[in-house]
């Protein structure tokens, strides 16, 4: 019988992990105190958190711990979260990431990304689908979980560490997203981790991440639809003029799709009031309009 690393084999031949708290001491042992450590993600809040995670993983272990990410942040929870739970991020091109001693890739695998690919890994931790076999010191590849955020809960649990509000937050907030309120792909494993997380993670926080749709920006665009808006008997219609992205007008229809449903009379109806008020105030209205001038 032969035993591997990190795995140890049963009687009936079968392949048993060894513990978390084994595999903790497996993945640290990766590092010296003088070890200068880069966690390279493609950003969503399965990644940060992940990430925030091994960084509190290997503090005091190494020298230090920067998470460098690919692409953009666009997705407005994801710079709520970024910015709530001062999650430390660098672009990718603004950090040097040969010039680290070591790297570890989460919440991905190097062919998900050609920059990815780009560069040898000490350590690999995911939950996608397992392509081949990576050429790193610790791989540790979970497909069956929900998030890579359940993964790391279980290994700061192995290593004896109780994650702080932001942590727990973020770890909280990635399950949540990354198994779609557990009606994805949500299993035990990260159902029960998700309630440890809850005593610690800050839910006023967790509502702000999950509510911040719009930028203070694109609220002009509310106004402007809110201006123009008419009502007609196949609904309500507006034209924002110029829009930097397609998504405006998403969260602008979506907004006004939340009105409570009139039929055409009563549209018509507050239309023929809202005239008659006009009406009525029509000669004030235009005494102060003259003032104005
Ligand atoms: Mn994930």
């Amino acid at each position: 019988m032969t035993t591997k690393i990190g795995v140890k084999h049963s009687k009936k031949g079968r392949t048993l992990f060894k513990s978390t708290r084994g595999r903790v001491r497996t993945l640290l042992k990766l590092f010296q105190s003088h070890s200068s450590v880069l966690v390279l993600i493609s950003p969503d809040p399965d990644s940060m958190a992940s990430a925030l995670a091994v960084k509190r993983l290997l503090w005091k272990q190494v020298r230090g711990t920067s998470i460098a990410y690919i692409g953009e942040i666009q997705r407005l929870d994801n710079l709520a979260m970024m910015g709530l739970l001062k999650i430390p991020l660098v672009k990718i091109d603004e950090t040097d990431p040969e010039g680290f001693s070591h790297r570890i890739l989460v919440d991905s695998q190097p062919h998900h990304s050609e920059i990815f690919e780009s560069f040898t890994y000490d350590a690999i931790i995911d939950h996608h689908p397992k392509v081949k076999e990576w050429d790193a010191s610790y791989v540790d590849i979970r497909p069956k979980y929900g998030a890579t955020a359940t993964i790391m809960t279980e290994y700061l649990r192995g290593a004896g560490i109780k994650p702080s509000m932001k942590l727990a937050t973020a770890l909280f907030y990635a399950i949540k997203t990354d198994t779609a309120n557990f009606a994805r792909s949500g299993i035990d494993r990260d159902v029960k981790q998700f309630r440890y997380l809850f005593q610690y993670a800050n839910m006023n926080f967790l509502k702000k991440i999950e509510k911040s749709e719009f930028e203070v920006k694109s609220l002009d665009y509310f106004q402007t639809a809110l201006a123009n808006r008419v009502i007609t008997k196949k609904g309500i219609h507006s034209h924002l003029g110029k829009v930097p992205s397609a998504d405006i007008c998403v969260q602008v229809a979506s907004f006004i799709n939340r009105t409570k449903q009139m039929d055409s009379i009563q549209a018509e109806q507050v239309v023929e009031q809202q005239a008659e008020v006009f009406e009525e105030y029509k000669a004030y209205l235009i005494r102060i309009w003259d003032q104005k001038k």
